[in-house]
C-alpha cells in the first residue's frame, strides 16, 4: 500500500505522507520515505522537497504499536539521518502535531514550516522512553540546551509561535501550508543554506546546571525514570562529538523501551485513547449540548459549572435561595481568579468565563437547558426533591444527571418522568481540574443518553469510565478497601507515618493518612454512621475514632497527624498513638515496597471483585479510575495492570 505520494510543482517535490489517523512512522512508512529519499535524489530536475502530510495531522511519532515487537529496518534514526543527508533540501510542512519522531524527522529537515495552529513536541517521557531518533541531540543544536531541556523532560508540546521564538521552527504560515511550503521551498534554494542540525555547534553547560536540572526532575518524577534519561542523554549530546551521543541514545530508548515502565504507560497509553469510544456504544448517538445547568454551587457544583464553562458551555447555575446563590458564585468567581494567578487565564477571559454563568434561583431557567448536572447534599430526599423540581421545568428529552459519590442514581432517578434521561455523572473535586468522569447508567437509561455521557466527557476533556451501580461505583470502592487494608497494617502494628511514605515511595504524591488529613475524615464518618443508623452493622474504623475526639484532619488541626498552625507538614501525634494503643497490636514491621505491594493487591482484589459483578467492563477501565481519579503513579499501569504484571 503507498503511503507516501510524490508530486511536483516545477523544480519542488511535494512527498506527502497519508498512513492514517496519525500518520505514525511504522516500518512501511519508514521504508517508502528512505525510497522517497533515494528516488528524488536520484531526479535531477528536483531542487527542494516539500514533506507535508494529509488528514488531521502531521507525523505523530513513531508507532506505540509496534514498541512490544523487535525494531525492523531501516530504524527510524536513520531514516532521519537519511533525510538530513539528502542532496537537495527538506521542508517539513506541519499542522496538527509533529510529535515524537515525527518532530524528529522535521529536526532532519532543513527547514521547517508551521500553521499557526500547529504545536510541536517531545513527549517521549510520557511513554518511559527518550526520543530515539536523535531529539536529545539534535534539539540543543536547534534550540539551545536550556530549551532543549524543558522540550525533552517535561514531554509538553509547544505551539508554533513559541516553537519559533525558540528556533525550532523557521516560519509560521497561516491558510495554505502547502502553497506557503512550496513558495518557502522555492525562495530557500535562492540562498545559501543553514547548516543540518547535526552540524550545529552546541554549548557545553556547566556541570552545576546538570546537578540543578537533576535534582528538580528527580523530586518531580517521583520515581519515574525515563525524564532522568532524558536529561543524561542532553547532557551527553552537549559532551561528546553528534555520532557518540546518537548512539548513547539509542542505547537508552531500546533500554527503556522494553522496561516495565514503558510497557505501563503504554498500556494507559492506549487504554486512554479506547475511553472516549467504548464499542459496546454501538451506533447510540449523543444528544445534542448546547446548554447546560448545575443545580448547587457548593465546592463540587461550582467545579463541574468552571469546566462546562471551561468547554464553552453556557451555564445556568440554581440554588435554593439567594444567599447560597451568592455562595455559589462566589465559588465559581474563586475558581476562575485561582487560573489568572496561575497564568492559565487572562483576566478577560476570567471575565467572559463567569459572565457565560446565569446564577438564578428559580427553576423556571431551567427551560432551554439540554443537560441538568446535579449537585446537592448527598441526601436522597434532598436530590429527589430537586429532581421533581427539574422535571417540572425541563424539557422532557433534556438529559438529568447525578453527581452523587455514594447513592443509588437509579434510586435518585424514581419519580422521574422519562427516566431514559437520567444518569449518573460522577466528577471528582476539584471537578474542574480531575480528569476522570465515573459514568453511571441506570437500568432505564438509553443507549443516547449514555453516549452524551461519553460525549459530554470528551467535550470537558475528561477521561470516561461507565460504572455500573454499587456503594462507590469504581473509584470510591476501591478507596475504602484501601483504607480498611492500610487500618488493618496500622492494627498489626506498621506505623501510620510508615504506611504514608510505602505509598509516596511507589509514586503517590501523598499516603493515605495524610490524604485523609487534607481530605477531612467527617465526611466517610458520616457515611459509616447513616449506614450504622439504618441498622446496618459497619464496624468501627480507627478513623471513627479519631473523628469521636474531634480530629477531622488539617481543618481540626489533627488527623491521623498534628499539624503546627498554619502548617500542613504532618507530624507524627502522640495523641493519636494513645486514642489508638488498645487497637494496636505488634506484631511486627513490613518495609516500605512490602507495604505497598500489599496494599495495592489489596486495590486490584477488590477492582477483581467489581470486575466480577459487572460493575467495571475491564480491567483498564479500572486502571483509569485509579490513575485520573486518585493519584495512582501513571508509569505504575494502574493497580490491574499491575498486578497482572506481578503475576506473570
Ligand atoms: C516516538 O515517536 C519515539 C521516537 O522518538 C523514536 C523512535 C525510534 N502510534 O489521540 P487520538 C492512534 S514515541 C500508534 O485519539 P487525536 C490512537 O491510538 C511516540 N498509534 O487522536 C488512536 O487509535 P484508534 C511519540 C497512535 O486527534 C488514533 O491514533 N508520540 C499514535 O485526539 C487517534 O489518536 C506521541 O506520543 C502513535 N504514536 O490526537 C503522540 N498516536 O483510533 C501520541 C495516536 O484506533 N499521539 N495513535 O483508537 C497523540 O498525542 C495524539 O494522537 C495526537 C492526535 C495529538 C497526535
Amino acid at each position: 500500500m503507498s503511503l507516501v505520494s510524490i508530486a511536483r510543482e516545477g523544480s519542488i517535490a511535494v512527498v506527502t505522507i497519508d498512513n492514517p489517523p496519525v500518520n505514525a512512522l511504522g516500518q512501511a512508512l519508514r521504508q517508502q520515505l528512505w525510497d522517497a529519499v533515494a528516488a528524488l535524489d536520484a531526479d535531477a530536475a528536483v531542487q527542494a522537497v516539500v514533506l507535508i502530510c494529509a488528514g488531521r495531522t502531521f507525523i505523530a511519532g513513531a508507532d506505540v504499536s509496534e514498541f512490544c515487537k523487535p525494531p525492523v529496518a531501516p530504524h527510524l534514526p536513520d531514516v532521519v539521518a537519511r533525510i538530513e543527508a539528502a542532496a537537495k533540501p527538506w521542508v517539513a510542512a506541519i499542522h496538527g502535531a509533529a510529535l515524537g519522531g515525527g518532530f524528529e524527522v522535521a529536526l532532519g529537515c532543513r527547514f521547517r514550516l508551521a500553521l499557526d495552529s500547529a504545536s510541536v513536541g517531545l513527549p517521549e517521557v510520557g511513554l518511559g522512553i527518550v526520543p530515539g531518533a536523535g531529539g536529545t541531540v539534535r534539539t540543543p543544536r536547534v534550540a539551545g540546551v536550556v530549551a532543549a531541556v524543558d522540550l525533552v523532560t517535561g514531554g509538553k508540546p509547544l505551539r508554533a509561535a513559541k516553537a519559533q521564538a525558540l528556533g525550532l521552527i523557521d516560519a509560521v504560515v497561516s491558510g495554505d501550508l502547502r502553497a506557503a511550503a512550496i513558495a518557502f521551498a522555492q525562495e530557500a534554494i535562492t540562498k545559501p543554506l543553514p547548516l543540518p542540525a547535526s552540524a550545529r555547534p552546541v554549548v557545553a553547560q556547566e556541570a552545576g546546571f546538570w546537578d540543578e536540572q537533576q535534582a528538580a526532575i528527580t523530586k518531580l518524577a517521583k520515581g519515574e525514570v525515563a525524564p532522568l534519561h532524558a536529561l543524561a542523554c542532553l547532557r551527553k549530546a552537549t559532551e561528546v562529538p553528534f555520532a557518540e551521543a546518537m548512539a548513547f541514545e539509542r542505547e537508552t530508548f531500546l533500554a527503556l523501551r522494553g522496561s516495565d515502565q514503558a510497557a505501563a504507560l503504554r498500556h494507559v497509553f492506549f487504554a486512554e485513547r479506547a475511553a472516549p469510544r467504548p464499542a459496546h456504544l454501538g451506533a447510540a448517538q449523543p444528544l445534542p449540548l448546547r446548554a447546560a445547568a448545575v443545580i448547587g454551587g457548593g465546592t463540587m457544583g461550582a467545579g463541574i459549572a468552571a469546566a462546562l464553562r471551561d468547554a464553552g458551555l453556557p451555564v445556568t447555575l440554581i440554588e435554593r435561595d439567594a444567599a447560597a446563590l451568592e455562595r455559589g458564585v462566589t465559588n465559581l468567581r474563586a475558581i476562575f481568579d485561582g487560573a489568572v494567578a496561575r497564568g492559565r487565564l487572562t483576566e478577560a477571559q476570567a471575565a467572559e468565563r463567569l459572565a457565560g454563568v446565569t446564577a438564578s434561583t428559580d427553576y423556571a431557567s431551567l427551560a432551554g437547558a439540554d443537560l441538568v448536572i446535579e449537585a446537592v447534599f448527598e441526601e436522597i430526599g434532598v436530590k429527589r426533591a430537586v429532581f421533581a423540581q427539574v422535571a417540572a421545568v425541563c424539557r422532557p428529552d433534556a438529559v438529568l444527571a447525578t453527581n452523587t459519590s455514594y447513592l443509588d442514581p437509579a434510586a435518585i432517578a424514581q419519580g422521574v418522568p422519562n427516566p431514559a434521561r437520567f444518569i449518573g455523572l460522577h466528577f471528582f473535586s476539584p471537578a474542574n481540574v480531575m480528569k476522570l468522569l465515573e459514568i453511571v447508567p441506570t437500568p432505564d437509561t438509553s443507549p443516547d443518553v449514555l453516549a452524551t455521557g461519553f460525549a459530554l466527557a470528551k467535550t470537558l476533556g475528561k477521561i470516561p469510565v461507565q460504572a455500573g451501580i454499587c456503594e462507590g461505583f469504581i473509584g470510591n470502592r476501591i478507596l475504602k478497601r484501601y483504607r480498611v487494608g492500610a487500618e488493618a497494617l496500622v492494627r498489626r502494628g506498621v506505623a501510620i507515618a510508615a504506611v504514608d511514605a510505602a505509598m509516596r515511595g511507589f509514586g503517590f504524591a501523598m499516603g493515605p493518612f495524610e490524604a485523609q488529613d487534607l481530605g477531612g475524615l467527617d465526611i466517610a464518618f458520616l457515611q459509616r454512621e447513616a449506614a450504622r443508623a439504618t441498622g446496618q452493622d459497619v464496624p468501627e474504623t480507627l478513623g471513627d475514632l479519631l473523628v469521636r475526639a474531634g480530629r477531622k484532619g488539617q481543618k481540626t488541626g489533627g488527623g491521623w497527624y498534628d499539624y503546627a498552625p498554619g502548617q500542613r507538614k504532618p507530624q507524627p501525634s502522640a495523641t493519636v498513638a494513645d486514642l489508638l494503643a488498645d487497637q494496636i497490636r505488634a506484631e511486627g514491621q513490613m518495609d516500605g515496597p512490602a507495604i505497598a505491594e500489599h496494599l495495592v493487591a489489596e486495590m486490584a482484589a477488590e477492582g477483581q471483585a467489581i470486575l466480577a459483578e459487572g460493575i467495571a467492563r475491564q480491567p483498564a477501565d479500572i486502571d483509569l479510575v485509579e490513575i485520573h481519579g486518585y493519584g495512582f503513579p501513571r508509569w505504575r499501569g494502574g493497580p490491574m495492570f499491575h498486578a497482572q504484571n506481578r503475576a506473570g
